[in-house]
């Protein structure tokens, strides 16, 4: 059966891009497939966090996934810092990737350019290494993510080959599965940006109450054309909001497009991509608001620890043997 693992961050406030380009689609797997969801916390330490921030931001991920629909029956659901094994596995395999290439991994190069070369931690240069880790673990084939993520994806596929190459085939190779549409979500105040938990301006927030959402979306920057259609390098704003309509709609952008063939007033053409958000949003917001009140995401990520360390277990022993180490069963 078809294994699928991902994660998200708890780094920030999570925003419609989080939401478009990863989040709302880890349902779709769990009919068909085994999956994996995770809180990444210990990946969020890998730059300065208040640490009653990632608490709060933690639980907030979890009653997300929830509130999107991921049913605890179907899929394992728990916390990166609950299963050792991502530790115990991250210490092996950062021996078979090597500096150049993590040198060379775009969010390394854009999280580090902002920083002083004293504050930059080992963390941050070596994040892709414990995310290969948290997906070899699972002997997970699929990996649903933003377009963003691919290439620590990619890194992860150069580790198996070199790993399998060496010791037979101990490691099961992953494929990154990014959505055609919403991949990458921008700015709403610079289009030319990805919208991002740690840069929030122009995000919205899943946490927004409707009014503010209503009012960034009818506030984003768009050019003084007139006309609705998709052409991301001259349009970026306007080729944005009919992303987030498409992806919401699930419909293809030309068809989005059609929709608005015609309509000269990008007032009316906001609106139409706020009341998509709102009846999105609106609900998903509701239910996150009745987990929370609940508490009971906590039993969830109990339940999901014990299941994902059982596996994981499996996993790190297996990887262990292969490399030589005198594994005492
Ligand atoms: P940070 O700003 O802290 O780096 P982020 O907002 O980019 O975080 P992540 O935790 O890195 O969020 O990402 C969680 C998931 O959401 C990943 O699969 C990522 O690819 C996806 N994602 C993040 N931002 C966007 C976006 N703007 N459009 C589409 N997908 C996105
Ligand atoms: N780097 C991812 C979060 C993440 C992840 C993973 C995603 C950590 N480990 C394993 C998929 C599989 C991000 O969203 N920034």
């Amino acid at each position: 059966m078809e294994r699928i693992l991902s994660g998200i961050k708890p780094t920030g406030q999570l925003t419609l891009g989080n939401y478009i380009g990863a989040l709302r689609h880890f349902k779709d797997f769990q009919d068909n497939g085994e999956v994996f969801i995770f809180i990444a916390d210990l990946h969020a330490l890998t730059l300065p966090i208040d640490p009653e921030v990632l608490r709060s931001n933690s639980r907030d991920i979890a009653a997300f996934y929830l509130a999107s629909g991921l049913d605890p029956k179907k899929a394992t659901i728990f916390l990166q810092s609950s299963v050792p094994a991502h530790s115990e596995l991250n210490a092996i395999v950062q021996n078979y990737l090597y500096m150049g290439e993590l040198s060379r991994m775009t969010q390394f190069k854009d999280k580090s350019a902002k920083m002083n070369d004293k504050e930059i931690g080992l963390g941050l240069f070596a994040y892709p290494v414990l995310m290969a880790a948290d997906i070899l673990l699972y002997d997970a084939n699929t990996v649903p993510v933003g377009e963003d993520q691919l290439q620590h994806i990619e890194l992860a596929r150069d580790l198996v080959h070199r790993f399998n190459y060496k010791y037979g085939e101990v490691l099961v190779m992953p494929k990154g599965k990014v959505n055609k549409v919403g991949a990458r979500i921008m700015s709403l105040s610079d289009p030319t940006k990805k919208m991002s938990k740690s840069d929030p301006k122009g995000d919205i927030f899943l946490k927004d109450d409707m009014k503010t959402i209503r009012k960034k979306i009818m506030s984003a920057v768009t050019d003084m054309e007139g006309l609705v259609y998709y052409d991301p390098v001259n349009k970026p704003g306007i080729s944005n909001l009919l992303t987030i309509y498409a992806a919401l709609n699930d419909i293809s952008i030309e068809d989005a497009a059609k929709q608005f063939e015609g309509c000269t007033r990008y007032g009316d053409f906001k609106k139409a991509v706020a009341d998509t958000v709102e009846r999105e949003l609106g609900p998903f917001k509701a239910r996150y608001e009745e987990i929370i009140a609940s508490g009971e995401y906590l039993e969830v990520l109990k339940e999901g620890a014990k299941k994902a360390n059982e596996i994981a277990s499996t996993t790190l022993k297996r990887v262990q043997k292969a490399v030589g180490l005198l594994v005492l069963e």
